[in-house]
């Protein structure tokens, strides 16, 4: 693996794709590497964009991508999609959809499901990040379909999010769950060429007023009252940003320059703002699942099958309660007698 490290840095595709098969498959020796290219990483503008099945995600993503490369911008894309085992129909479909981008070397395409479980996802999706970053590409794209807090996990690795809408997914306000609209930085109502989106952008800003923070701060200043406290320990209103609600039609490019113009401002905001804050929480956040994933795969390896095995019969047998159970477990581990943070 260490070996891709200095083609991928210098530009070459295959090692690029190498090294992403091996993070998905979380094959030995991926760490060394991805040790190796973090230095080169934290250049690249990660966009996150997100939302209900069916919205035009993809459509989107290739437009976008498609508008980078008109401004001479490389765009790598990663399609996650946290809801199947399987690189399966709609990756496919992707494939087909995003057709019109092959060929063409300033872009990599590369698509990811879940594996075992949806923590394991998300470090794989940071991972893909990282190596495209390494290897130089100037955006990265990385579509999630809406299917809950891993989708929210996902995109928490991005820059900038954006939150896809469209008219006709039933309850227009349903559609979008209250969890997602907070984590947008711009809001796309995509298939603006559809009845109901008056009705659908409509939906958005009411629930925009009610529900977003910076929204919320911004309401109550309007009304000459206070600020909750945590905004004025920011010092500036300017560290809100309320998200734009911009309406597109991705299938033929319609929008599409007001998107990249929203999102070049969401980054000039954060650049002014509070990058550095962000790049923080995102790390501690990071840092917390794979001490999470790493403190549980050392205890499994430690305790011998048959103990576990041995527990789940006395919790089934009502000899003891889960948490009782967890006890007992961790009893048998050896701890050590002092962590140390090497220097
Ligand atoms: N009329 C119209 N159709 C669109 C538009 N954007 C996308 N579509 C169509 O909507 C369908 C779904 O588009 P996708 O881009 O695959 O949507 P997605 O959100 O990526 O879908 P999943 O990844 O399956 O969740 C496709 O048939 C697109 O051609 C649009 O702006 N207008
Ligand atoms: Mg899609």
């Amino acid at each position: 693996m260490i070996d891709l490290v200095e083609p991928l840095l210098a530009g070459d595709r295959r090692a690029l794709a190498r090294l992403l098969t091996a993070i998905e498959n979380e094959r030995p020796g991926v760490e060394a590497a991805l040790a190796a290219l973090f230095s080169y990483t934290g250049r690249t503008w990660v966009i996150g964009v997100t939302g209900a099945p069916g919205t035009g995600k993809s459509s989107l993503v290739n437009a976008l991508a498609k508008a980078y490369r008109a401004h001479g911008e490389t765009v790598g894309i990663l399609a996650v999609d946290p809801t199947s085992p399987f690189t399966g129909g709609a990756i496919l479909g992707d494939r087909i959809r995003m057709r019109d981008l092959s060929g063409d070397k300033g872009v990599f395409i590369r698509s990811m499901a879940t594996r075992g479980n949806l923590g394991g996802l998300s470090r794989a999706a940071r991972d893909a990040i990282r190596a495209f970053d390494a290897a130089g590409f100037d955006r990265v794209l990385v579509e999630t379909v809406g299917a809950g807090q891993s989708e929210i996990d996902i995109v928490r690795a991005a820059h900038t999010t954006l939150v896809v809408e469209a008219p006709g997914l039933g309850d227009d306000v349903q559609a979008i769950k209250a969890g997602i609209l907070e984590i947008a930085d711009v809001l796309v109502v995509n298939k603006a060429d559809r009845v109901g989106v008056e009705n659908t952008i409509r939906g958005l800003k009411t629930m925009l007023e009610l529900g977003h923070p910076a929204s919320r701060a911004q309401l109550m200043q309007h009304h000459g009252q206070l600020l909750p406290a945590d905004t004025s320990s920011n010092g500036h209103n300017e560290s809100f940003w309320l998200p734009p609600i911009l309406r597109t039609v991705a299938t033929d490019g319609q929008g599409i320059d007001e998107v990249l113009r929203a999102i070049d401002a969401h980054r000039e905001h954060l650049l002014r703002t509070g990058i550095l804050q962000l790049e923080r929480g995102q790390i501690e956040i990071e840092l917390h699942e794979r001490l999470q994933a790493a403190l549980v795969a050392r205890f499994l390896s430690q305790i011998p099958v048959d103990s576990i095995a041995a527990i789940i019969d006395r919790v089934q047998n009502r000899a003891v309660d889960p948490q009782g159970a967890v006890n007992q477990l961790l009893a048998l581990m050896e701890l050590p007698k002092s962590l140390k943070v090497n220097e």
